[in-house]
């Protein structure tokens, strides 16, 4: 059984990757839009992994006697300016839900939670990964700057990424 204090910190998890989600499609159509197919495709599926995380959540927390809750939607920006401050917003969305997750880490901690703990350890681990992939694709960007060719070749790239098979993080479904 969860305490009240670890159900609701896990809820308000539950609101944070139910937004995750949302934000990424936001871009995903926007990129769409604009003709950046491949790009597209790659935030679509990682929309469809933030989901899977927030559905993980709901169930742990039942499982545990708690009651997940489906967080109020919340209309992420649907405008940017470029492909390069999408994957900065990523980047720094992602280091906020890994700072998010940690402080549930260190809450389990204190309230001796060692199974809410041993759960998290998968988020843990998850956000390693995601936090290198979004440095990783603004490494690329920052080479490619403002080369046309470049562009469509990323685009191309991430679109590969995100095949199904691919076996990529955000190929996976
Ligand atoms: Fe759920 O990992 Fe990204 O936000």
């Amino acid at each position: 059984m969860i305490s009240g204090k670890i159900e609701a910190a896990l809820n308000r998890q539950i609101d944070l990757e139910g937004f995750s989600s949302m934000y990424y499609l936001c871009m995903a159509s926007w990129c769409e839009v604009k003709g950046y197919n491949g790009i597209a495709q790659f935030l679509y599926n990682h929309s469809d992994e933030e989901r899977m995380h927030m559905l993980k959540l709901f169930r742990y927390i039942n499982d545990r006697g708690g009651h997940a809750i489906v967080p109020g939607l919340e209309s992420p920006p649907k405008d940017f300016q470029s492909i390069q401050e999408i994957f900065e917003i990523v980047h720094s969305h992602e280091v906020k839900v890994s700072n998010e997750i940690n402080a549930l880490v260190e809450l389990c901690m204190q309230e001796k939670d060692y199974t809410t703990h041993n759960f998290l350890q998968w988020y843990v681990t998850e956000q390693i990964e995601e936090e290198s992939l979004a440095r990783n694709i603004l490494d690329k960007l920052k080479l490619i700057g403002e080369d046309k060719g470049g562009m469509y070749l990323f685009d191309r790239d991430l679109g590969t990424m995100a095949a199904p098979g691919a076996g990529s993080a955000h190929g996976k479904k």
